[in-house]
């Protein structure tokens, strides 16, 4: 395996790690659809995206929108450590004025770019950010993450429709392909499948990988920015609550926080303190 390979699988573990021990200190949040995404970030923040921490307004970064809003912990944890804000704020998580709120604010934390969490709007977004970019012929990418619970919302087939329209190929979307949403399985609440045919029924360029496998995100990544006069999907395929093995595959763990005892085994599997 190569080092930078090691490197972002190492990244993903720590905010991993984070998320556990923020969730169990503000007793609330979402671990599972913020472990599932946890490599996707790192592999965004650490590897893909041109960004500076401390220039978070620079006017030609690339942009990010987690659009699966309530999966802000995955977020803080990677913006804190790419250096946008200190590690010690994550455990200020859903504080009484604190910056880092249960969704995401972008008047309220360095790095965040969209304020999200009801589900397709940061997707729109995200949408809206690339057409800009095209217009003012500015080179950033727009890149944004929703959950495959999310694509049950209208909004977000309208928003797929006229990024294709306008031939949006400085879009990546991911979608964190993880088959459960908040009440359980999708194809039992509402069916998404096939996820990949109905992208590319809009227009899309899809890419199909897998979403813990940092080589495979890699790949993509550089192949959607090859793509041009359509944007670029990746379904990734995920496992939600991944690396927690009690948390993996099960709904409960789509909103519950850890309590001690589930921090202290959560944090044992993800390679101690
Ligand atoms: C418009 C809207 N409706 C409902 C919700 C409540 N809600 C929060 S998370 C969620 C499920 C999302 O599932 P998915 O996108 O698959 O996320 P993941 O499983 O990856 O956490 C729902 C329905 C919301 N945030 N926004």
């Amino acid at each position: 395996m190569n080092e930078q390979v090691v490197v972002l699988q190492e990244k993903a573990n720590i905010i991993r790690k984070h998320i556990i021990e923020m969730l169990h200190e503000s007793a609330s949040g979402h671990p599972g659809g913020s472990l599932s995404a946890a490599d996707i970030l790192a592999v965004l923040y650490f590897d893909e995206m041109k960004v500076d921490s401390n220039n978070p307004k620079w006017e030609d970064r690339d942009r990010f929108v987690l659009s699966k809003g309530h999966a802000a912990p995955v977020l803080y944890a990677t913006l804190a450590e790419k250096g946008f804000f200190q590690k010690e704020e994550l455990m200020r998580l859903r504080k009484i004025d604190s910056m880092l709120q249960g969704h995401p604010d972008m008047k309220g934390t360095p790095g965040v770019e969209m304020s999200t969490g009801s589900l397709g709007q940061g997707f729109s977004a995200s949408i809206g950010m690339a057409l800009s970019a095209k217009l003012d012929k500015k080179e950033f990418r727009v890149y944004t993450l929703l959950g495959d619970g999310e694509l049950q919302e209208g909004i977000v087939w309208e928003a797929a429709m006229a990024a294709a329209h306008y031939k949006l190929d400085n879009l990546t979307a991911i979608v964190d392909y993880n088959q459960l949403q908040i009440d359980g399985f999708n194809k039992d609440i509402m069916g998404v499948d096939p996820v990949g045919d109905k992208f590319k029924a809009f227009g899309w360029n899809v890419i199909e990988v897998d979403g813990h496998s940092i080589e495979d995100l890699l790949n993509a990544l550089k192949e959607a920015k090859k793509v041009l006069g359509m944007p670029t999907v990746l379904v990734a395929k995920t496992v939600k609550g991944k690396g927690v093995s009690f948390m993996e595959n099960a709904v409960d763990w789509h909103g519950t926080a850890p309590t001690l005892e589930h921090k202290t085994k959560a944090l044992i599997e993800l390679g101690g303190e």
